[in-house]
């Protein structure tokens, strides 16, 4: 029986912290697949419109040799059903949604990894700003 792992991210100006937990996440598994925000739930999320399109990201996503699947994660409360749609195992997220979405133990395992250190959308954005 193969273990699907599901995650979910923005994954805007792509960086070597969304890279390994992807890595991470389909370590844990058979079968990763991804929810990329769409850009109206990013910009509920961040308070900022993606610099890269949803169309962007998801061709980002889905290049990569990590991921298996991708689609549109267009609401947040909507998880539930996207686990049970993709018969997730395995929900992974960056310890910064430490205990957020336990709510969903009772349709799979959940594993919050660490985050990587000092790399972040927000901090390289700045940094071409200044
Ligand atoms: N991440 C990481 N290390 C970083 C930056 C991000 O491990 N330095 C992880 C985050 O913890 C998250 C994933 O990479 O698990 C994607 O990060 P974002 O694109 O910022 O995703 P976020 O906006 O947190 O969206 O339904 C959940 C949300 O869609 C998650």
């Amino acid at each position: 029986m193969s273990k699907v792992v599901i995650t979910f991210g923005t994954f805007d100006v792509f960086h070597v912290g969304h890279l390994r937990i992807l890595q991470k996440a389909r370590s844990l598994g058979d079968h990763l697949v991804v929810g990329v925000s769409t850009d109206e739930l990013t910009f509920k999320k961040k308070k900022r419109l993606p610099v890269y399109s949803q169309e962007e990201r998801y061709e980002i996503i889905s290049s990569l040799k990590s991921v298996d699947e991708c689609f549109f994660e267009e609401r947040l409360e909507d998880k539930g059903s996207y686990i049970t749609r993709y018969s997730a195992g395995l929900l992974v997220m960056g310890d910064d949604w430490e205990g957020r979405f336990d709510e969903y133990s009772d349709l799979c395992e959940i594993v919050y990894l660490k985050r990587t250190k000092s790399i972040s959308t927000t901090a390289i954005i700045e940094k071409i700003r200044s």
